[in-house]
């Protein structure tokens, strides 16, 4: 054993041992979190492979890994939800019985970390002091996840202090799956490459959750989307809060006035990009307190307050450059592991519309000689870096506030070449879960499969909801009983991504998004002028601040108009995705559709 066992928590030594005679593994590491034990890792990591050292004086204290082909980005058709029933679980989810489920994974994981170190890794989600704080301890065979759930989650000793003689944990257990025999030389990146033979699975009634066979980012770090998300959906609805996919921004008008801000948008859809945005409207500015998960509830004022229960970010790459995402780029400019980003000939790290020139020669994410005209993309599509929130140079001062910021507007989106408007506003708190519930996108390289899709994604949860999505639907409708209705905040839906006939963004989109916030804001306070549409509130022409932009007057118009037969057709397609819930469907949700059907005459 390295790394010591610094607990007096009986059960919790208890289930380590238990775990230890199932995986076998050849050595146990309990995680301290410190600075050195980190550092240790990291060397290990260079020496095996799976690490390569960044150029000290160009991207100080980070290191590049590159991934197995088979394991870049999370699976969802082997995401399973093994609550008591198929119909808890829900139409929109892969449901397991649990004990048949249980029965895979003891085989499955059955010697699996022969060969391998053992690492018992105590983490929290939320700052430890906030009421809704959840204590993990994942069990992995992977040094790459202790030293990334260092960045994305309060890691190490802290916790077990917290934690102390009979504190509650999540029980997380995660392996690449990949035994080492006897002298077997390991590999850079060992992982289960069938990929029917990867499990992320999630028993909701215990709590805990079982991930098998890979190593990328939500199918291994599993604080994030298993916990943050899966797990704690369930535990917010029977608690009355909620979790959700949302980035949570701080917003300055030039009076000096501050609103709060959440957004949810589907996967690789702009929540870190919105979240540190750089406002091109002067006299703005915009702060971050989370870029991917906001844990939300009602606060003593009857406000609802939102929390980031992270503390890193697991950033997109590609597309991240000095003149969309600068934020970002300082973020991690140092302390940063990427994963499947070119490795430049000095030591540094590239991705595709990174805002600068192309190295003339590299090595890309396979870990093959590249030159920019070979005709493949150097960077993964889902290349990630996994940076510490405190990094981001415009982090707000509230993000580690145990009680939350209050929210003043919540918003959704996605990929929406048509139909969908720039801005549009919720008549009512309704109106707006109604927005939430018929949330659609094309699907992006952030999980396996098809990308360029459009599916119904409600609010951006579909892959993250751990229980039945109609349930999920009515618990957000209850919050008109939780508080009054006046105090929540008011909801809207942007699409940052409708494009031209020819294919053209017809909007900037990234820094000039502060004009829609703009707009927002002026709505929360009641100046901002609006027109009542069949779909929802619109920014009339003047509205929107364009100062300053250069943009066709005829694709403003576009951009805030209501097409008529495509909202049709878009409401036919929520009444199929409605239809999966059957009975089960919050009837005042049936009646949103039918009021649009009908206003849309
Ligand atoms: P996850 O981490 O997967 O949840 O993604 P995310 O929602 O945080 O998405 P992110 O901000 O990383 O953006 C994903 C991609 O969308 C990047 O390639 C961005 O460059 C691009 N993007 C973000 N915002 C905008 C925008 O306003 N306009 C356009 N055209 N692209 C954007
Ligand atoms: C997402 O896919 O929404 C992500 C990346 O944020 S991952 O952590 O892999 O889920
Ligand atoms: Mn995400």
């Amino acid at each position: 054993m390295t790394g010591t066992c610094n607990t007096k928590h009986q059960k919790l030594i208890a289930w380590v041992e238990e775990m230890v005679k199932l995986c076998q593994p050849a050595r146990i590491h309990w995680c301290d979190g410190s600075a050195a034990e980190n550092q240790s890792l990291c060397d290990l990591m260079v020496k095996s492979g799976t690490f390569v050292k960044l150029n000290e004086k160009l991207r100080p204290g980070s290191y590049l890994a590159r991934s197995h082909p088979s394991d870049v980005a999370r699976v969802e058709d082997r995401t399973f939800i093994c609550s008591k029933t198929k119909d808890e679980a829900g139409p929109a989810n892969n449901w397991a019985d649990a004990a048949e489920m249980k029965k895979i994974m003891l085989e499955r994981f059955a010697g699996c970390m022969a060969g391998r170190t053992m690492y018992v890794i105590p983490f929290a989600m939320g700052p430890l002091d906030s009421p809704i704080c959840k204590i993990g301890i994942e069990i992995s065979d992977s040094p790459y996840v202790v030293v990334n759930m260092r960045i994305m989650t309060r890691m190490g000793q802290t916790v077990l202090d917290k934690l102390g003689a009979d504190g509650k944990y999540i029980p997380c257990m995660h392996s690449v799956g990949a035994p080492l025999k006897p002298g077997q030389v390991d590999v850079a990146w060992p992982c289960e490459p069938d990929p029917q033979k990867k499990y992320i699975v999630h028993f909701p009634d215990e709590p805990a959750i079982w991930s098998y066979g890979s190593g990328y980012g939500g199918n291994a770090l599993l604080g994030k989307k298993c916990l943050a998300l899966r797990i704690a959906s369930t535990v917010a609805k029977k608690e009355g809060w909620m979790a959700e996919h949302m980035l949570i921004l701080g917003l300055t008008s030039p009076a000096n006035k501050k609103y709060y801000v959440a957004a949810a948008f589907p996967s690789a859809c702009g929540k870190t990009n919105l979240a540190m945005m750089k406002p091109t409207l002067p006299g703005w500015k915009v702060t971050t307190l989370g870029d991917d998960i906001a844990w939300i509830r009602v606060g003593k004022d009857g406000h609802l307050y939102a929390m980031n229960p992270e503390t890193g970010f697991f950033g997109v790459a590609p597309g991240t450059s000095a003149k969309s995402n600068p934020h970002a780029l300082t973020a991690c400019a140092k302390n940063t592991i990427f994963t499947n980003v070119v490795l430049t000939p000095d030591g540094d790290v590239w991705w595709e519309d990174m805002g600068v020139p192309a190295p003339a020669k590299g090595i890309d994410w396979e870990g093959k000689d590249w030159t920019p005209d070979c005709g493949r993309k150097g960077a993964h599509a889902n290349s990630r870096f996994t940076a510490p929130a405190a990094q981001c140079p415009v982090i707000d001062p509230d993000w580690q506030n145990p009680e939350g910021v209050p929210l003043s507007a919540i918003m959704f989106g996605g990929r929406r070449p048509s139909t969908i408007p720039l801005v549009n506003e919720a008549f009512d708190w309704e109106h707006g879960v109604f927005m939430g519930s018929a949330c659609g996108s094309e699907t992006t390289a952030a999980a396996l499969g098809a990308a360029g899709v459009l599916r119904r994604d409600p609010f951006a949860m579909l892959p993250f909801c751990g229980y039945n999505m109609a349930d999920y639907f009515g618990h957000w409708l209850s919050f008109v009983n939780k508080t009054d209705r006046s105090k929540l905040p008011k909801v809207y839906f942007v699409n940052w991504f409708r494009k031209s006939a020819d294919g053209k963004f017809l909007w900037p989109g990234y820094g000039d998004n502060s004009r829609v916030l703009k707009w927002i804001c002026e709505r929360v306070e009641g100046t901002g002028k609006a027109q009542k549409t069949a779909i929802g509130n619109i920014p009339t022409p003047d509205a929107l601040d364009v100062s300053g932009l250069n943009i066709a007057p005829a694709d403003l118009a576009q951009l805030l108009a209501v097409d008529i037969a495509g909202w049709k057709n878009e409401a036919a397609d929520v009444e199929t995705n409605y239809a999966k819930f059957g009975k089960a469907l919050p009837k005042a949700l049936s009646e949103q559709l039918a009021g649009l059907r009908k206003r849309l005459g």
